[in-house]
């Protein structure tokens, strides 16, 4: 067994457009750190969930292979950690499966993810949209992961795992290890800069607010030039200065900077110098990450042999837990 001894994290990405500024402070970041805090990180892509919505294959294809240099062009290691795609691991889809057969109708409905994705795609309102969960729920147990890191609004996805693990547990004795969800010390969410109410997102019809962690530097400028903000021009932290509160949230992630010595920096100075100092400590932040990026998608052989070799670490261990499974509820195998 790998690692036995350490505790497990899960986390997987949707690859269904470039990583957002939003995903890297709130998300990436922090999971890289992880490998290096004694964790046992097992980390993947999750293009099997991109389907839920209708992509298109080239693009889909392209945006997955970007995840994965962009992952390690920010330090992802890959003696430390295992990282996959997804559809190269054919037990997620098998042991989806049968948890499917062990979650209720009722739970599936009430999952806001349902709720929202069926009302912005009311054209295709598929299967899998609806049990999504199911898959989610084979991608953490299949790994016996303890911790799944989440931004507040993914605890219910956990939450349904939890479930599903436990009514399995209670069924046939021991075979899943009930997965905790992990809120993320630093975890900044990060808002749109044209809507500052709604949170920064990679399928955000207007790319003016978000920015994508491959923007060049003429971009991130331009973007966070035009970000909204209030009438007002002080740099303070305060309500209804949602625009500013968000800016200040970026560049103290960023900077490592609290808002007190944010708000002292620029006293007197106003949101004219502000925003462009904003964009300047992101694109010096981005800028060794986008290099090293952009050798690694330069020698498609290394990308490829590099995911390639990580599904069999994954399958193996994927296969363990899936046949048990299958041993318990009666398989031939
Ligand atoms: N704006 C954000 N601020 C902080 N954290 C964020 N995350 C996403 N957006 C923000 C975190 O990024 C991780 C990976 O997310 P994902 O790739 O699985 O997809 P997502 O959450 O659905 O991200 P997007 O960009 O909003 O994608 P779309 O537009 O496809 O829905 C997660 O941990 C998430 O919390």
């Amino acid at each position: 067994m790998e690692n036995q001894e350490k505790k497990r994290i899960l986390s997987m990405y949707q690859c269904t457009g470039t990583f957002t500024l939003g995903n890297y402070l709130g998300a990436l970041r922090n999971h890289i750190k992880l490998q290096e805090e004694g964790y046992d990180c097992v980390y993947a892509l999750a293009d099997l969930h991109a389907l839920t919505v209708r992509q298109v294959p080239a693009e889909l294809r392209k945006y997955t292979k970007e995840a994965y240099a962009f992952l390690l062009a920010m330090g992802l290691n890959l003696e430390k950690t295992v990282f996959f795609i997804q559809s190269q691991v054919p037990q997620h889809a098998e042991l989806a499966w049968i948890l499917n057969c062990y979650t209720q109708f009722g739970e599936l409905s009430r999952m806001t993810q349902f709720k929202d994705k069926s009302a912005k795609h009311a054209d295709n309102i598929n299967a899998g949209l609806f049990t999504y969960p199911c898959l989610m729920a084979a991608d953490i147990l299949l790994y016996q992961a303890d911790y799944v890191p989440v931004g507040a609004d993914q605890k219910q996805h956990v939450e349904i795992a939890r479930d599903i693990a436990e009514r399995f547990n209670g069924i046939y004795g021991d075979t899943f290890t009930v997965p905790e969800p992990m809120i993320p010390k630093h975890g900044a969410r990060v808002m749109s800069l044209q809507n500052p109410l709604s949170k920064m997102s990679k399928s955000d019809e207007n790319q003016n607010g978000n920015i994508s962690v491959l923007d060049d530097p003429d971009t991130i400028m331009r973007k966070f030039k035009r970000a909204k903000t209030d009438s007002g021009s002080e740099v303070r932290f305060g309500e209804g200065k949602d625009g500013v509160n968000n800016l200040m949230g970026i560049y103290a992630a960023v900077t490592g900077k609290t808002f007190e010595e944010i708000e002292r920096e620029f006293e007197g100075k106003g949101y004219g110098e502000f925003k462009p100092a904003v964009a300047e400590a992101v694109i010096a932040e981005l800028r060794p990450i986008q290099e090293r990026y952009r050798e690694i998608v330069a020698d498609k052989a290394f990308l490829e042999q590099t995911y390639r070799e990580q599904a069999p670490r994954a399958q193996a261990i994927a296969q363990r837990t899936l046949s048990k499974v299958m041993k318990k509820v009666g398989l031939v195998q």
